[in-house]
């Protein structure tokens, strides 16, 4: 089993990573070139994977898209004996054909290796209780941090989603000190907290947690640190790479590192395929350096982000991504405005009186399109009169219209009472095509 600090990767002189990470990069292209679908794009752009020289070079390798994927489903990517793959973890497949990802033994170790370092540098350590109250199974978030809090010494309960109410006795009985939780649900469960007359401050032990797996603002994360008394840090990854522990915040909570020497981290413009400038939003795109059973080369994320300039305070070499500002895909357009729905849940989140849950609806009215936004008001303005409820709606729509350019309509809901459940959010609700 790997060690939880790794002084000679994590803080690694830069040269020398992209030393490693050159040997890694050639290596891997030599890997993935036994998998039916790289052996045949490699063969169709006459590429040799010996000729991978430069760190640069890698350019010249295909884009791997995740349509590539779901037409490789199930072994088109595997590149080893399907005898060495040891587990599979695989999306569900309900909004198109699913894919699927095989780890060896080797690949467990070394994703478990990078989980117990992203936990130890937000300052986990073998005398914390670490809830982890993510999804278990298919879903990559809860084993993933799971086998890493272990590995690193900590007491793992396996509380998996939902039954908030067990949630909340677990913390107690056991003394939680850190929590794995999605954004949406860290907002949601200060209900379940009320409605058992607790406090999160004064009745728990907490005091880290990570958050991960779906889009947050900076302001969504002060309200968790604020409601918990804790110190809550960025976490992401994607099934398709692993899972989490592709990028962590470390204590400075300025951008995730991105652990590149598992990684090779590219952003390009999403429409050209192009680098962007240093520091400019794009597409983050990863090739894997370490995994055996299943390499990917140039995967296209869909996931937008920036690299934050300059060095870290921590010392650490490995480049930090800014928070995820939305994917290409989830980017939705209304009268012609490009609209992302970070930008709507930054908005509501600066506003006190906005509870945590929020729904955008997106319909027709005759030939007009109309934008809705749904928000709960946060418990302390339940009782608020009709003259308060519409001040702050008239602040919310101007808010709203200096950021994405239109005038959306804002509709106050009760605590509680829009849709949620355990797992990731459904922000938008595109009702516009005949109920798309
Ligand atoms: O969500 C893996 C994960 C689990 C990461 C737990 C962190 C914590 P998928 O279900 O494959 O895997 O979804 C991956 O979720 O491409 C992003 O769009 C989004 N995502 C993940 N982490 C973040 C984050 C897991 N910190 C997709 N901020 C990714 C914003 C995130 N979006």
């Amino acid at each position: 089993m790997e060690t939880c600090f790794h002084p000679r990767l994590e803080l690694i002189a830069p040269e020398e990573l992209a030393a490693l990470q050159l040997k890694r990069l050639r290596a891997s292209v030599r890997r993935a070139a036994a998998s039916p679908h790289y052996r045949e794009t490699f063969a169709a752009l006459g590429l040799k994977p010996g000729s991978i020289k430069t760190l640069d070079d890698v350019k010249r390798l295909p884009f791997t898209t995740k349509a590539d994927l779901r037409a490789g489903f199930p072994n088109g990517f595997l590149a080893v004996d399907r005898r060495q793959a040891v587990r599979l973890h695989a999306s569900s497949g309900t909004t198109g054909a699913p894919t699927a990802v095989y780890h060896s033994q080797a690949d467990l170790r070394s994703w478990t290796g990078l989980c117990a370092r992203s936990l130890f540098m937000i300052g986990l350590r073998p005398e914390d209780v670490f809830q982890n109250m993510v999804g278990y199974g298919l879903f990559t978030g809860g084993l993933g941090l799971h086998y890493g809090a272990e590995a690193l010494g900590a007491l793992v309960i396996p509380a998996g989603v939902g039954n908030s109410r067990r949630q909340v006795a677990l913390m107690r009985q056991f003394g939680s000190t850190a929590l794995h939780m999605i954004p949406s649900y860290a907002l949601k469960l200060q209900e379940t907290f009320r409605d058992m007359g607790l406090d999160p401050r004064r009745h728990t032990s907490l005091r880290l947690a990570v958050l991960g797996a779906e889009p947050h603002s900076e302001l969504t994360r002060r309200r968790v640190e604020e409601i918990y008394g804790l110190k809550a840090f960025n976490s992401y990854g994607l099934s398709e790479l692993n899972g989490p522990g592709v990028a962590m915040e470390c204590p400075r909570q300025e951008g995730m590192h991105l652990w590149e020497d598992a990684f090779l981290l590219e952003i390009v413009n999403p429409a050209t395929l192009e680098p962007v400038a240093e520091g400019e939003t794009g597409e983050v795109v990863l090739t894997t350096l370490v995994r055996q059973a299943m390499p990917l080369i140039r995967y296209r994320t869909r996931d937008l982000a920036s690299i934050l300039p300059g060095p870290c305070p921590c010392g650490r070499p490995h480049r930090r991504l800014s928070r995820i500002e939305g994917r290409s895909d989830d980017m939705f357009i209304i009268k012609g405005v490009n609209v992302f729905p970070m930008q709507v849940e930054a908005v509501l989140m600066a506003e006190p009186e906005v509870g945590g849950n929020y729904l955008i609806e997106l319909t027709r009215e005759g030939s007009e399109e109309v934008m809705t936004v749904r928000a709960e008001v946060a418990e302390q303005a339940r009782r608020m009169d009709a003259g308060k409820m519409a001040g702050l709606r008239k602040r919310l729509c101007a808010a709203l219209k200096a950021e994405i350019l239109l005038t959306p309509r804002v509709e106050l809901a009760a605590p509680d009472s829009l849709p949620s459940g355990p797992g990731k959010a459904q922000r938008v609700d595109d009702r516009r095509r005949g109920g798309e």
